[in-house]
């Protein structure tokens, strides 16, 4: 196995896709994903525009339906929620399909939807995630942060970092053959450092404190706890997970 890592989708090469592509967005999409996903909802179809998803989802019958939507961490007019992972409860999401679009998180999933094998990883699901990878053993592992509109994100790093970190130490390999990148030691180290005080790293991280502003205080904690949720978020056909 060779993990690469890169901090945005911008950066992250356009060919050569690898055998399996992981987008991460701890703050907040792919947290809420897995949420979703763990309480039952039928599957979640990204969209990089609202537009699209309004018409898209307009074929699916309404009551099997929810529609997500998030710019600059609000609601988007029109839609039925925003990227909060705390209302996605069993009694909302059970038996429905989730037609979702968010600033980063989703396009940073199309940006990796030709891969053999696509997840999204959050630090709820993190062990999920390595557990596959550890019994399927990739060749070619990428795990992409979203970041922010083209910008690095502290948290979606740190993620990343555990990821490796956990993958690496449970399969006694070295650095030499499973690194693919120097982000792999950045992220790694980032994650040590910071592994028992996650929740004060997403306090600090510059989207962190845009949500504080917005008063997702509950968000921000739920988000930064590790390992919560046994679930494998991995795409059906491109666009759907
Ligand atoms: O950028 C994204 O995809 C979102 O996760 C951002 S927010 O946390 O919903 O504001």
């Amino acid at each position: 196995m060779k993990i690469f890592i890169y901090h945005t989708p911008e950066e992250t090469p356009t060919e050569n896709m690898p055998d399996c592509a992981i987008a991460v967005d701890v703050l907040r999409a792919t947290t809420t994903m897995a949420t979703a996903l763990n309480a039952g909802a039928e599957a979640v179809q990204v969209f990089s525009d609202v537009q699209e998803l309004m018409a898209v989802s307009e074929q699916w019958p309404a009551d099997k339906r929810i529609r997500v939507g998030e710019r600059g961490g609000k609601k988007v007019e029109g839609c039925d929620e925003g990227n909060s992972p705390l209302n996605f409860t069993s009694e909302v999401v059970k038996d429905k399909r989730l037609f979702m679009t968010t600033t980063n998180g989703t396009r940073c999933l199309q940006r990796i939807q030709n891969a053999k094998v696509v997840l999204a990883a959050a630090l709820v699901n993190r062990r999920s995630v390595v557990e596959y990878l550890k019994t399927n053993k990739p060749e070619t592992i990428w795990i992409l942060g979203s970041g922010w509109e083209g910008s690095y994100s502290l948290e979606d790093t740190v993620c990343a970092g555990a990821i490796a970190h956990t993958l690496i130490t449970e399969t006694n390999s070295l650095p030499d053959e499973t690194v693919g990148n120097d982000e792999v030691f950045g992220a790694v180290s980032l994650y040590l450092q910071w592994e028992q005080k996650l929740y004060e790293l997403l306090n600090y991280a510059s989207h962190g404190k845009r949500l504080q502003r917005l008063e997702c205080y509950e968000d921000l904690k739920y988000c930064s706890q590790t390992d919560t949720l046994d679930i494998l978020p991995m795409q059906k056909e491109p666009g759907v997970l």
